[in-house]
């Protein structure tokens, strides 16, 4: 008798045991389902909702600063970098309007671009900027789109900038004049040494003309050569001595770039030798840089030669680091790095220019609307498909369109504190910030990361070379 009712006992625990795993099963499962149903839907919203950002940006360009290099939102007007127009704007916008499909704003960026862009003037421009954002722009262009005349445009500035090289040491001088060819700049940084390489290597590739990469990589490895003790690169040198004028190590702006390329030179071309400078100055970062205190991981400064700390500085420009952490395929240390990133992003509800991460103060308030942290957070999103990295690129556009955004168009940020309106709107607005936050949501067909090789100015860049 107790042995039956032991057994029947059982019998019905176990039936409810196999209802309540059915139950959870069905629950647990219409869940999952209904969550990534969800889950698309957002995704189109969002991807809709970028769209129509970056639109609302470029018609405030086209409607009070058309043909111009850049807009004033507020003041409803436009300014251009140096005496004349370069276009940066619509050069700059061109390979995110491709990716995002938008046909109607590529036909008005082509129209401008292919009726008023000349760069037979006799001004003097910054060789490395406008190599990043107007020959990549241009370059990529041509690749997305196929129309041979954005390669001429990309080869008659090529060769207008090509004197920067002729300096004793091979580094490129700063400043050239376009018609004239004078150089002048003898100061510069690693940045604007090497942070052009994929620019004038894709040139070299699509004229079929090594020049230009052999004169550029020549400058880097020139300031490669000079390195400190520490591997690292300090942050000003002379062109013509090699000498430095500054020695102090960091990630941040004036030497950024010129990490990131010698990894993505490597991923475009294949060249061995930067792989290797790479991987040593890697070393060095790690080592000297790398910071891990109570308020998380970070890269601060440090002299290039003793390896001694001098600050612990990190701001809006170094997160570009998390996204070469990537592609290094470092993913523990970038997403140590991430946390940080989003700490800082978060702090006030809008990035800061820079903190001091031993304090967690705020050393420069303002934004700019820089893409570098959004850059990060998508290729760990991309690379993990970690949700929280999702969320966090969800957070970041949702701040953009609350503080940045005003009637007509997108502005930049004073100070994080009071979120006061700062009435410009750089380029890489249009080439970045938009095309990153529009990635995350992106349908899959949109675009390919692993396809090809996005500049600094999150130009794509493949390796066709026709
Ligand atoms: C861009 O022009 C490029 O990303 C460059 O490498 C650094 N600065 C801006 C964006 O912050």
């Amino acid at each position: 008798m107790i042995l039956k009712e032991y057994f029947l006992t059982n019998i019905h625990n176990m039936k409810n045991k196999i209802v309540l795993t059915l139950l959870f099963c069905f629950t647990f499962g219409l869940c999952s389902a209904q969550e990534k149903v969800t889950t698309a839907n957002e995704k189109k919203i969002y991807a809709e909702r970028v769209k129509t950002a970056f639109k609302k940006g470029w018609r405030a360009y086209m409607d009070y600063a058309k043909g111009m290099d850049a807009v004033n939102p507020i003041a409803k007007k436009g300014h251009n970098w140096y005496s004349e127009t370069l276009l940066m704007t619509p050069v700059d916008a061109f390979s995110t309007m491709h990716v995002m499909g938008l046909k109607k704003e590529m036909a008005e960026a082509k129209a401008l671009i292919f009726s008023k862009l000349n760069f037979d003037k006799d001004m003097e421009i910054q060789q490395f900027e406008i190599a990043i954002r107007i020959m990549g722009g241009l370059l990529s262009a041509y690749q997305l789109d196929g129309d041979k005349r954005f390669l001429s445009l990309a080869e008659d500035l090529g060769k207008r900038m090509l004197p920067v090289f002729e300096s004793r040491t091979g580094m490129p001088y700063r400043l050239v004049n376009l018609r004239t060819g004078k150089v002048s700049g003898v100061t510069t940084n690693p940045c604007e040494i090497g942070s052009m390489l994929l620019e004038y290597g894709m040139l070299s590739k699509l004229t079929n003309n090594p020049t230009y990469y052999e004169k550029c990589k020549k400058g880097v490895v020139a300031v490669y050569d000079r390195r400190g003790k520490t591997d690292l690169v300090g942050t000003e040198i002379n062109v013509e001595t090699g000498e430095w004028l500054n020695k102090s190590a960091h990630i941040s702006g004036r030497i950024d770039a010129y990490y990131e390329y010698l990894l993505k030179g490597w991923l475009l071309f294949g060249d061995q030798d930067l792989k290797n400078m790479w991987d040593v100055s890697k070393v060095g970062i790690t080592k000297y840089l790398g910071d891990q205190t109570p308020n998380g991981f970070w890269y601060g400064y440090a002299d290039m030669d003793s390896g001694k700390r001098t600050a612990t500085i990190f701001g809006a420009l170094d997160c570009f680091y998390g996204a070469v952490l990537c592609l290094d395929k470092d993913m523990e240390t970038a997403k140590k790095l991430q946390t940080s990133i989003y700490k800082m992003w978060t702090l006030k509800g809008l990035e800061p220019e820079a903190i001091d991460y031993s304090t967690m103060q705020i050393k420069a308030p303002y934004y700019m609307i820089r893409p570098e942290a959004i850059e990060a957070t998508y290729y760990l999103w991309h690379n993990t498909k970690d949700e929280q990295y999702y969320q966090q690129g969800k957070t970041m556009f949702e701040a953009i369109e609350k503080y940045c955004q005003v009637d007509n168009g997108y502005v930049q940020i004073k100070d994080v504190n009071t979120m006061e309106k700062w009435d410009t709107l750089e380029s890489f607005f249009f080439a970045e910030t938009m095309k990153y936050c529009y990635l995350f949501f992106a349908p899959d067909k949109a675009f390919n990361l692993d396809k090809c090789v996005l500049n600094t100015e999150a130009h794509p860049f493949f390796r066709t070379w026709k």
